[in-house]
């Protein structure tokens, strides 16, 4: 019998805890507190909304379970290091994140900055493992390093730091986004369909475009929280793309033009879907709750 989307969610988030344990150092190996602090930043907090990517496009492929325990994992720490980084001094000075104080409050910033960089080594490790056949496994090695660097997320926050005050047209903006946070959501559906069989060109193209418009949309409804929700329901400091001056797609668009941009990209991620009929049930959920959660 499959599970109802709400206990397959609350099952694999528990699930990624243990997976977590297994893949990060132990923190009572030395060096101790920078493993203790990388667990601190990666473990007990989030949606894990990148790890039930992997796993819903692995169900649709026959992924097996070792492959996407780790390819979930690898997302999670990269995710983890950049919210590490993000919230330093340097870039976004943030002292709440996941309803926790951030890693430089909690520790330091040195260990910060270790923490994000030996997060994103160990991401890189624990995919390079497990049973998975050498070229598949270097695909995606090869998917993850770049959604995580300069063509991706770091290149989409280094746009991100440069328009502070700036008025970006909607497709500067809509790049930004792509980057910063929309390619490790990609990177995470597609590793977990790569995890599965070598896909056809046609599944390639219908699971890219599932990821692109809910990659997008995942964005958009961050924009929309920062503005109409609070800080004790985020986990985080709520408003501050305001406060920072920040270029949002509710501060271009406005609420409405958001709200319904938002829906429309989760019809569009409905609508790449069709060729895999119910065996994309989840990743169809999976768009859902991008675009109609609350945190
Ligand atoms: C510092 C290299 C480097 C990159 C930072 C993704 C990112 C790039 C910064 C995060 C800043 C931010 C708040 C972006 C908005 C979208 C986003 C990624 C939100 C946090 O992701 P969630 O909501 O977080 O999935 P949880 O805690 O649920 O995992």
């Amino acid at each position: 019998m499959t599970i109802d989307f709400a206990d397959w969610c609350k099952q694999t988030q528990a699930a990624m805890e243990t997976v977590l344990d297994r893949h990060l150092p132990p923190a009572s190996l030395p060096p101790t507190r920078l493993h203790e602090a990388m667990r601190y930043a990666s473990m007990g907090g989030g949606k894990r909304v990148r790890a039930l990517l992997v796993f819903a496009a692995g169900e649709l492929f026959d992924a097996p379970r070792d492959a996407l325990e780790r390819a979930a994992a690898a997302v999670e720490m990269i995710h983890a290091y950049s919210l590490v980084h993000d919230d330093m001094p340097c870039m976004d000075d943030d002292d709440l994140r996941r309803g926790k104080p951030t890693v430089h409050k909690q520790y330091d910033e040195a260990t910060a900055l270790l923490v994000g960089d030996a997060l994103q080594s160990q991401a890189f490790d624990v995919l390079s493992g497990g049973e998975l056949a050498a070229p598949r496994k270097l695909a995606m090695l090869a998917l993850l390093a770049r959604a995580s660097g300069s063509a991706g997320m770091c290149g989409g926050q280094a746009i991100d730091l440069d328009s502070v005050g700036v008025a970006l047209s909607l497709a500067e903006l809509e790049q930004m986004h792509r980057l910063k946070t929309g390619a490790l959501l990609r990177a995470s559906v597609m590793l977990g369909g790569v995890a599965g069989k070598a896909l056809t060109p046609a599944e390639e193209a219908a699971l890219d475009a599932y990821a692109r418009a809910i990659g997008l949309a995942f964005q958009v409804v961050d924009d929309i929280l920062d503005v109409t929700a609070d800080s004790a329901t985020l986990g985080k400091t709520a408003g501050k793309d305001a406060a920072n001056d920040k270029p949002t797609y509710v501060s271009i668009l406005g609420l409405d033009a958001s709200v319904a941009l938002a829906e429309s990209l989760r019809q569009d991620a409905h609508r790449a879907l069709l060729p895999f009929a119910d065996g994309a049930r989840r990743l169809r959920e999976l768009a859902d709750l991008v675009v109609q959660r609350r945190a």
